[in-house]
């Protein structure tokens, strides 16, 4: 039995015979079944096995190429693959400086710590280049990330340290759980998860007479455990219905003004715009019903309801992944203001709690294990989900948190360890972005269309197919991953074919520091065994650690963190924020002028709600089968897909209107593109929405009459590339509006799994 650790679970594989099995760590209450995506992943056709370089890059050298995506690859060596790649690398330096190169290189890659390949490629362009214009923030968290900090503190406090599920199993009266809380998402963390804790939490805080309230579109957000209240609200829609709750309590005077006074700065100016006072619109249930879709007696009621409660306020990073995302955020914080709870054992904010299973979780007291990045020596950046605007666009402006800044000109991109064509919105859009580099470089473990999309593609192992430690700061179980099998044909590790173009760049020394993978793994577990000690606690050496297989980590006391801190004493416990308290309104926020993001939260309208053409608002959630793209050809994910394609959700009465009966394949269009999904009908969500889980690998095609189309069902050929807004700059790819149809042509192959590798001889 090998341990090992991937972002859905700690897990021990096993070959029996020539067949791998995996088994869930036996302490884990509720294992995630995406693992069963692995055995039959590791030796899949899809995997890439040997050094592929694009034909017309090959014949005309570096250069903005129309046929970037479309074109085919040939087989190099690895020695001339490198000579080529770092003779590259070295002309994007030498003629136009390391500001023109992307290393952005956001995913999700691998949950080891050491082989974390986003980790190595920084490093890697750091001590070898110099530098690399660098992405902030992430597609998580696009709009809190920037916004949190002027409201009430970091992501990672508001998020990461704050409320515990173990509080909410004692402690808490009610959770409005905007987004839901589904045990889908909350069953992964990035680095690992040892124990799913979150469906027992619900069901045990169920029984104790905590009512949860599942404020979504979709019924399926929060589990059965949780016996929910289920308000179906319009997407987009939940800062009108928490104004319309927040101005039901200022009418009874039942807001807790105590709290306001003592611990809030700016309530005034959002009360007058709450009540009306400014615009003549007084933000009340009656006004919120119309806009959210929620009766305004549910709303009156719920509100009334809350009073004197241990109220916990959660939004999910779903709803700031929209256009506006940044209202539901701050207002999300407000209403927990309002209800005075903020800080209280089980109650106030958590933003994000049970969208991930880093959260609602205690704090290890030793850190895990991470490589260190180095030192970037640009500075240039962009808000991570620019990236189409960044390559179209180079010297344009573009504003950020109050800055006007410029887009740099790149000519050569870095990814290792992510899927663009997963994450990002308006895929054709990002094609034709690609097109513009002179050099796209990718390692990957499969052929995704991201690297189809590469001029140099480097096949790296997959997790399963190298050593390394898994942990993360809210996971106490530090794990000694084995390898379970030999590399695919020639694929190298991530740190490899860093080192080995790291010599050629004259870089080494500073890259490795000397080290090999094993040193280095002993040499980053050397600081845990030294945090151990310092605690008086056992620190057992690497040895004893790897033969173990995993190793408890010391936690710190269930605190509430700097919120509880901060209730306490908010005079001696002052919040980062200007006023050092919470911030209703903003005047450094109202100060950026900006009309999409204004100086308090409110109800902006989105650009793009359903209308005649596209009267279905698209939910393009996360997928429960597997985690983002990765794996999607594994068995656990395939058995999912019905007729080979993705499953989109829609309600009976949509569905009955046009035609489209339970498994239909159906067409999901509007003016940015289209994709084909099988269709499931149901009652548990409203009548205008379609959901279609993001994940599925994009398969470009055309139908009949020539239109583009994703054959798979890739819901990011249908997203908007735009901004949260001027201040986040946030990915917004969670809504979409669209048309559904029936699809009647024949069915156009399923190609996204086919390698564009010549057959083995
Ligand atoms: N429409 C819409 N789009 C979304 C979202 C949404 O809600 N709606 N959600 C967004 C969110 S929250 C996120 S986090 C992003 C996720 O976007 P990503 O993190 O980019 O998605 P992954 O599929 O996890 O991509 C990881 C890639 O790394 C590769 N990989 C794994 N291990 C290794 C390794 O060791 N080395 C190398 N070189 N590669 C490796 C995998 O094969 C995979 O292709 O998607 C975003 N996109
Ligand atoms: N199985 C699995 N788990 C995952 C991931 C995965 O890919 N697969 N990805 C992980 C990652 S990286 C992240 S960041 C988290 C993401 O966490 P989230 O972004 O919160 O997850 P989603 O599933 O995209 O969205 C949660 C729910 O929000 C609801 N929703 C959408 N729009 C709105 C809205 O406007 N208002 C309200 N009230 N509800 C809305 C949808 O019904 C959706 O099911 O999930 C993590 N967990
Ligand atoms: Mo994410």
């Amino acid at each position: 039995m090998l341990s090992h650790s991937a972002h859905w679970g700690v897990f021990r594989a096993a070959w029996d015979g020539g067949r791998l099995t995996v088994q869930p760590h036996p302490g884990d209450p509720d294992p995630n079944p995406i693992i069963d995506n692995l055995p039959s992943a590791l030796r899949h056709p899809v995997r890439v096995t040997q050094p592929m370089v694009r034909r017309g890059w090959l014949a005309r050298g570096p250069g903005p190429d129309a046929t970037r995506g479309l074109d085919g690859f040939v087989p190099m060596a690895w020695s001339e693959v490198l000579d080529r790649l770092a003779a590259e690398l070295r002309r994007v330096k030498d003629t136009h400086g390391a500001e023109a190169v992307f290393g952005g290189s956001y995913g999700w890659s691998s949950a080891g710590r050491f082989h974390h390949a986003q980790s190595q490629v920084h490093r890697f362009l750091n001590t070898v280049l110099g530098g690399y214009v660098r992405s902030v923030n992430s597609y998580s968290a696009g709009a809190s990330g920037p916004m949190l900090p002027h409201i009430m503190g970091t992501m990672e406090e508001v998020a990461r340290r704050n409320v515990t599920w173990e509080q909410i199993v004692d402690h808490t009266d009610v959770v409005l759980a905007f987004g839901g809380m589904a045990l889908k998402n909350s069953r992964v963390a990035s680095g690992g998860i040892s124990r799913h804790v979150e469906r027992d939490a619900m069901r045990q805080a169920a029984a104790r007479g905590c009512r949860f309230v599942n404020i979504s579109p979709l019924k399926t957000d929060l589990p059965e455990e949780a016996a929910f209240d289920w308000l179906p609200v319009v997407p987009g829609t939940d800062t009108a219905l928490m104004l319309g709750m927040v101005h039901q309590l200022v009418a009874e005077g039942r807001h807790d003004r105590a709290f306001i006074a003592s611990h809030c700065d700016g309530w005034e100016a959002f009360e007058a715009y709450l009540m009306g006072r400014d615009d003549g619109v007084p933000k009340s249930c009656d006004w919120a019903a119309g806009v959210c879709g929620i009766p305004a007696d549910t709303l009156k009621a719920l509100a009334r309801s809350l009073v004197g409660k241990r109220v916990l306020v959660v939004v999910a990073h779903s709803l700031q992944r929209a256009e506006h995302g940044e209202q539901p955020v701050w207002m999300g914080a407000v209403l927990a203001c309002a209800l005075g709870q903020i800080g209280l054992p089980g109650g106030g904010y958590n933003y994000a709690l049970g969208t991930l299973a880093h959260y609602g979780k205690r704090n290890n007291a030793v850190a895990a294990p991470a490589l260190p990045q180095g030192s970037n020596g640009v500075k240039d950046f962009i808000p991570v989900a620019r990236i189409s605007d960044m390559l179209l666009n180079p010297g344009q402006p573009f504003d950020y948190n109050g800055q006007r800044r410029h887009y740099p000109h790149i000519r050569l991109a870095y990814w290792a360890g992510g899927n663009p064509f997963h994450h990002h919105q308006d895929l054709q859009r990002l094609a034709e972005a690609f097109r513009r580099l002179d050099t796209f470089v990718v390692h990957e473990t499969a052929w995704t269309a991201t690297a189809r999309h590469a001029d140099i593609v480097l096949p790296c192992t997959m997790t399963l197919e190298r050593e390394d430690i898994g942990g993360t700061p809210t996971d106490p179980m530090l794990v000694a991953m084995r390898r379970v099998a030999p590399p695919i044909g020639q694929a190298r590790d991530d740190y490899d074919i860093f080192c080995s173009l790291a010599r050629r760049l004259g870089g080494l020394e500073a890259f490795s520091e000397g080290r090999s993978s094993q040193q280095w793994l002993r040499h980053l577990y050397a600081r845990v065994q030294q945090g151990l000690q310092a605690m008086d606690l056992e620190a057992p050496d690497f040895d004893t650690f790897w033969e173990r297989g995993e190793l408890m980590l010391p936690q710190k006391p269930d605190d509430g963190g700097l919120l509880r801190a901060f209730r306490d004493d908010p005079a001696g416990a002052r919040l980062a924020t200007p006023s050092g308290r919470i911030q209703i309104s903003s005047p450094a926020v109202a100060a950026f002028g900006y009309a999409d993001c204004p100086g308090h939260p409110a109800w902006l309208p989105p650009r793009h709600a359903p209308d005649a053409t596209h009267p279905l608002w698209l939910v393009a959630n996360q997928p429960h089968t597997k985690l983002h793209s990765q794996l999607d050809f594994g068995a656990y994910s395939q058995a999912a897909k019905r007729q080979g394609r993705e499953v989109c959700t829609m309600h009976v009465n949509a569905a009955r209107a046009r035609g489209i009966r339970e498994g239909d394949i159906v067409r999901l269009f509007n003016e940015v593109g289209a994709c084909l999904a099988s269709a499931h009908l149901s009652t548990d969500l409203r009548e205008d929405v379609v959901q279609l889980p993001t994940g599925a690998w994009y398969d470009p095609a055309v139908d009949a009459q020539g239109r583009p189309l994703c054959a798979h069902g890739n819901p990011n050929v249908l997203t908007r590339d735009i901004g949260t807004s001027s201040l986040a700059q946030g990915c917004a790819g969670q809504l979409g509006t669209v048309q559904v149809e029936r699809f009647d042509e024949p069915l156009p192959p399923i190609r996204a799994f086919d390698s564009p590798e010549p057959p083995a001889a």
